[in-house]
């Protein structure tokens, strides 16, 4: 099976991260969860993969696009692929056995 484009990176009960989940959602695309340390100074990866510790972080291989803040990241999505959005038209659905939503913890 082919690993969704964008990688999620995010923390349980983070209401930053929640926000990013709905709208996900709501544009129906396929992505997977990378849930980080609890503690900020152990989040060595999230540092390596988008230069700050905090989350939610997603890296979008579609675009090359790696992205921090809450807000920019829903404004970056719905510009990309809400319905007017740039590759809103072209979007590839979640297959038959794939997973359109979180595909649970992923270390
Ligand atoms: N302004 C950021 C806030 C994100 C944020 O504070 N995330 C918390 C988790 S809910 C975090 O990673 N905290 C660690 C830190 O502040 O260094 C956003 O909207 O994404």
């Amino acid at each position: 099976m082919t690993e969704p484009p964008i990688t999620f990176y995010r923390l349980q009960a983070c209401p930053f991260c929640e926000r990013v989940t709905r709208v996900l959602q709501d544009l129906a695309l396929p992505y997977r969860s990378r849930f980080v340390e609890p503690l900020h100074s152990r989040r060595n990866v999230l540092k390596r993969v988008a230069g700050v510790r905090t989350v939610p972080v997603i890296v979008d291989e579609r675009t090359g696009v790696t992205m921090a803040e809450s807000a920019n990241i829903v404004t970056y999505l719905e510009r990309t692929y809400g319905e007017d959005g740039l590759l809103g038209g072209d979007r590839q659905p979640a297959r038959d056995g794939e997973q359109a939503v979180a595909d649970g913890a992923d270390h």
